[in-house]
């Protein structure tokens, strides 16, 4: 395992071993089931590449009025509770006092990215955000606080957790690919990222 940091973002690589992984995995199958993945549509019309669901009291969610966290799967059944395998992450790396309230569940099959933005719909900066790479390597793009900012990649393998927080708590970030099939922890490819959050 070895810790960088890139502006702010501190990079566990190798953080999750192999076993862990698939353990994970294992444990998100249930979530799943329980809050199946969507596709958010995005405000300024068409929908996100990445599919989306969330376990915990809130998931976030995004339509053509805008972005929010909400308290239920579109479904109208509740969020799936965050699996104590991922909870465990968060309190070894998280340094917070307070337990997330959302773990976002992005998947991002072949040709899926996710635009730069910032991590702002949540109510207290002071808590970081802690995102779990599981599955074929991402490209993640890290800026600053400004969207005019420099940005510099960094490529997040299988097992990567990076913590976000303090002054790269707001900083922009996205990806600009993945490697489809790079991986073989999921069965049918893709990359899973799992974002833990405080939300209010
Ligand atoms: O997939 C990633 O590594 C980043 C995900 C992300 O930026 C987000 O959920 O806000």
């Amino acid at each position: 395992m070895t810790r960088l940091n890139l502006r702010g973002f501190e990079i566990h690589k190798g953080f999750l071993s192999p076993e862990r992984q698939r353990a994970l995995v294992q444990v998100l199958r249930p979530v799943l089931q329980a809050a199946p993945l969507f596709s958010p549509d995005v405000p300024g019309g068409g929908q996100m590449s990445v599919r989306m669901t969330a376990a915990g009291g809130y998931g976030w969610f995004s339509d053509k009025s805008g972005y929010r966290y909400i308290d239920a799967h579109p479904s109208g059944r509740a969020w799936p509770a965050i699996p104590a395998e991922v909870l465990g992450i968060w309190e070894t790396l998280s340094g917070s006092d307070r337990a997330p309230e959302c773990c976002l569940f992005n998947y991002y099959g072949e040709g899926a990215k996710m635009g730069l933005h910032q991590d702002k719909d949540e109510a207290d900066f002071s808590y970081p955000v802690v995102s779990i790479s599981l599955g074929d390597d991402g490209l993640l793009r890290i800026g600053g606080t400004s969207r005019r900012e420099k940005t510099e990649s960094i490529w997040l393998n299988s097992g990567d957790v990076v913590v976000m927080g303090g002054e790269a708590r707001l900083a922009y970030h996205g990806v600009d690919r993945i490697r489809f099939k790079s991986s073989r922890l999921l069965p049918k490819g893709g990359r899973v990222n799992l974002t833990l959050r405080v939300v209010t």
